[in-house]
């Protein structure tokens, strides 16, 4: 098993109400069988604690001093059986997730099959949508107009009480055949819902975690009065959190992040529950590398995703993918691999330009 802590500059700056993201520290992950087929994995923490509370310094930590020890020269049959070895370490799920996705690609490797067949996904091409987060009006509205021309499904424009929804309002009005996503990234709070309210009139096909994610009961209620549908994305970290969500009704749609429930594993779970309660999913983004957004893809190859996810392609965020091959988005769609596994695998070459630590464990 080797970690590495990389650190990419990104080649624009992501702005969110909590964060400004100008360059990017992940862990990438190896796993190698008693065979010597390889895994990989991608932990998407971020270095400070802003979307959940994990961060690089604890996945690092997690990984090294507790999900190694207990995983190393253990056998497994099938990735579903890590959750019990994993039981006495609470939470940390995108420590995890890293560890999952990358037993996933060995079984799905050695059953010589590609990924999104293994976990029964039904879709060959995934209709890509691209995340527009830029501080400034101009550099939106640029932005805006270089993925209609691109020929992306779908854009998400990031909103909080600092964002004017007559603008909102006016931009989805100049592009009628585009899907507008807005995400608040719990911007609002009860005192702030009327200025929440205004979003209403503007178009969204959905708001995306409206409320901070403890505050379910207050979703509910603003869904209540609200027409556009919410889609949660912190509020979710679980089965039972989804569970919560369609019960509630604190919202109408879920965004599957992986590494936000702990893996693949987890995600099939909620992904069958919802299927079942007719709540569609989503795939959203991590600013991540190609190993986490090939297992992204792969989920949304099944049934029960419904919308275009946070898709952009290698090129979007980074000079140069640390995964080979690289994203490729064509005329608003990807292509998934037929290769067996994932798909993809670490770049050595390109991933030594930008490593920070690199530890191997036996
Ligand atoms: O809230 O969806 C989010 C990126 C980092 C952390 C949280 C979020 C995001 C995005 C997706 O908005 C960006 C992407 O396409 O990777
Ligand atoms: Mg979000």
């Amino acid at each position: 098993m080797t970690l590495y802590h990389v650190c990419v500059p990104l080649k624009q700056t992501f702005s969110t109400h909590l964060q400004e993201v100008v360059e990017r520290d992940s862990i990438l992950l190896e796993v190698m069988d008693v065979d010597g087929t390889i895994g990989v994995g991608e932990c998407v923490a971020f270095t400070s604690p802003w979307y959940t509370e994990e961060t690089v310094d604890t996945a690092w930590n997690t990984l090294e001093n507790w999900i190694i020890p207990a995983l190393l020269n253990q056998s497994f049959s099938h990735p579903d059986q890590l959750d019990a070895a994993l039981e006495k370490i609470k939470r940390n799920h995108m420590a995890k997730a890293a560890f999952n996705h990358a037993i996933w690609d060995i079984y799905a490797k050695k059953l010589n099959q590609p990924l999104w067949q293994v976990i029964g996904g039904t879709r060959p091409v995934i209709n890509a949508g691209i995340v527009v987060a830029a501080a400034t009006e101009k550099a939106m509205m640029e932005e805006i107009e270089t993925a209609v021309k691109t020929g992306y499904k779908r854009i998400k424009l990031k909103i909080s009480q600092n964002t004017d929804p007559k603008l909102m309002k006016s931009i989805i009005a100049q592009y009628p055949q585009m899907l507008f996503f807005a995400d608040a990234n719990g911007a609002f709070t009860e005192r702030t819902l009327d200025y929440l309210i205004a979003f209403d009139e503007c178009g969204f096909a959905l708001i995306e975690q409206p409320f901070s994610e403890h505050h379910n009961r207050l979703s509910a209620e603003a869904q209540r009065i609200m027409k556009t549908p919410f889609a949660l994305d912190e509020s979710i970290a679980s089965l039972a959190d989804a569970q919560d969500m369609i019960e509630r009704k604190s919202g109408k749609i879920i965004v599957m992040k992986q590494g936000r429930v702990g893996g693949l594993t987890a995600a099939l779970q909620i992904h069958n529950q919802c299927v079942i309660a007719e709540v569609p999913i989503w795939v959203g983004g991590m600013i991540e590398f190609g190993v986490s957004k090939a297992f992204n893809l792969a989920f949304a190859s099944l049934p029960g995703v419904k919308f275009p996810g946070d898709f952009s392609s290698s090129t979007h965020f980074w000079e140069k993918d640390l995964a080979t091959p690289p994203i490729d988005v064509y005329d608003g769609k990807i292509e998934l691999s037929n290769l067996p596994g994932v798909g993809v695998s670490w770049n050595h070459a390109i991933l030594q330009k930008f490593e920070v630590q690199t530890k191997l464990f036996k």
